[in-house]
């Protein structure tokens, strides 16, 4: 938690944005796994309530009311069997305090207050629900159906959430630093295990487990699989082969909840081949490229065509694609390769506020999401600005069911080699990620130490490690 200071400062802010009405910002509730006593650990709280209220315990709801200018923390205290079972914990009104939030609520006084402002026909503001116990806890208390939620919520509300969270204060920049020096950890953790014989579970549960020892959690689902071209891979009970890269796409939580996201992809036995090689070189020189061509004011949606054209470049030398770039860009021949965007924002949430909605978080009336296959997949297009974080995040995959469903149709035959192409088909898949702050005139890595990403660097790692 950072001081009182900066939640009272955030909720200030908050009301003079949003302007009217009443702000209801519902904290999460323990999630059951298996049966209701046995959630999921570690317990998440909701981004948004964590950024104005700070406090990340289960069963909260922080009230503010613009008009009248107050705030109150809604929860309950926990009682005798719950302190047997749990230990004593802080009560709610301590946690306002903590928070400096003046007036605290039993949960069953929320509608009252919602009453009330139903009443009186005042705007009540919510964020897009995403978890079904807060849908009919909104149902409860507003009477609106979960399936009218999501456009019932306010736009005032998201729109301001949205401004805040995404440029990042200088106390943010430093927890997604820490986050980085445990991702660190993961990643190198990873690339050390890696050799023939060892399973990819293996090697995701070890690096699960840094996550857990020095933070919050993972900051998503940990991605290791020799099937780099399947975009969300998570780690099987396959053993890894030599002659194979290994893809690891994973992220740390520090304890405050700031993310974390690496990609990093190696030979599972240390050595690069020629082919593995000449792809590889392609994705580092795009992601070295968003680098060097990333600051305030310039469009993602441009840093990520211009990475699409230097791939589309480097692809022709090798004969993967060919024609004239921008026409094969433009008709999003590149997709076959690169069919995800060049990065997102990060911050509290890995894909940072995906819940308030990607049309708000990564577009504006300037750039609006694209609907072709792949650019539709780019979650962020607006303009940079100082303080965004986002990932930089370039691959080329060999995704055999697409190969095939492109060569079937003709789709963009004039750009692509498919009699080349049809001989990569058990190649896998590349990607190279890491973190970026926008700065005042350009942008930097987050995390002081690299993860070894030139293949020099990662053949003498794995060859001494
Ligand atoms: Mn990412």
């Amino acid at each position: 938690m950072f001081d009182k200071e900066t939640y009272i400062r955030r909720r200030s802010e908050l009301k003079k944005l949003v302007k009217n009405g009443l702000i209801i910002l519902f904290g999460n509730n323990e999630s059951p796994c298996n049966f209701p006593n046995n959630g999921y650990y570690p317990f998440r709280q909701d981004s948004s309530f964590l950024y104005y209220f700070g406090q990340n315990r289960d069963g909260l709801v922080g009230v503010i009311d613009v008009d009248n200018d107050t705030e109150t923390l809604v929860g309950n205290d926990i009682d005798i069997e719950d302190i047997v079972w749990y230990g004593s914990v802080d009560s709610v009104k301590d946690l306002a305090e903590q928070v400096g939030v003046a007036h605290s609520e039993p949960m069953k006084t929320l509608k009252t207050i919602c009453n009330e402002a139903l009443r009186q026909h005042r705007k009540i503001h919510f964020l897009p629900p995403y978890r079904y116990d807060i849908k009919l806890q909104i149902l409860d208390l507003l009477g609106i159906h979960p399936v009218q939620q999501k456009e019932s919520a306010s736009m005032e509300l998201i729109m301001a959430v949205i401004k805040m969270r995404s440029c990042k204060e200088q106390q943010e920049i430093e927890e997604l630093e820490r986050a980085a020096v445990i991702g660190h950890k993961m990643h190198t953790t990873a690339m050390r295990l890696t050799k023939p014989g060892v399973t990819e579970k293996f090697i995701g549960g070890q690096i699960d487990g840094i996550a857990n020892s020095y933070g919050a959690m993972v900051s998503f689902p940990t991605i290791f699989s020799q099937h780099g071209e399947i975009m969300h891979g998570n780690p099987t009970m396959a053993v890894l082969q030599s002659g194979r890269l290994a893809l690891c796409d994973a992220g740390a939580e520090t304890i405050n909840n700031y993310c974390s996201d690496n990609t990093r992809t190696y030979p599972v036995n240390g050595k690069f081949s020629q082919r593995q090689l000449e792809i590889y070189s392609i994705v580092e020189a795009c992601h070295d490229h968003a680098l060097q061509i990333a600051k305030p004011g310039i469009k993602w949606y441009d840093v990520h065509m211009s990475v699409c054209r230097l791939m589309t470049d480097r692809l022709k030398e090798l004969g993967l694609m060919k024609g004239d770039t921008e026409e094969a860009v433009k008709a999003g021949a590149h997709a076959m390769f690169l069919p995800h965007g060049l990065g997102h924002m990060m911050g509290m949430d890995v894909h940072d506020m995906e819940a308030l909605d990607q049309r708000y978080v990564g577009y504006d009336e300037e750039i609006q999401p694209s609907d072709q296959f792949g650019t539709n997949a780019l979650r962020l297009g607006r303009r940079l600005q100082e303080g965004f974080v986002v990932t930089d995040e370039p691959g080329i995959y060999f995704i055999p069911a697409l190969i095939d469903d492109w060569k079937a149709s003709g789709h963009c035959k004039e750009f692509i080699n498919f009699d080349l192409l049809e001989t990569y088909k058990d190649f896998g898949g590349i990607r190279i990620e890491d973190d970026l702050l926008i700065t005042k005139d350009g942008c930097r890595f987050i995390g002081k130490d690299r993860i070894p990403y030139h293949p020099a660097e990662i053949e003498e790692f794995m060859s001494k490690n």
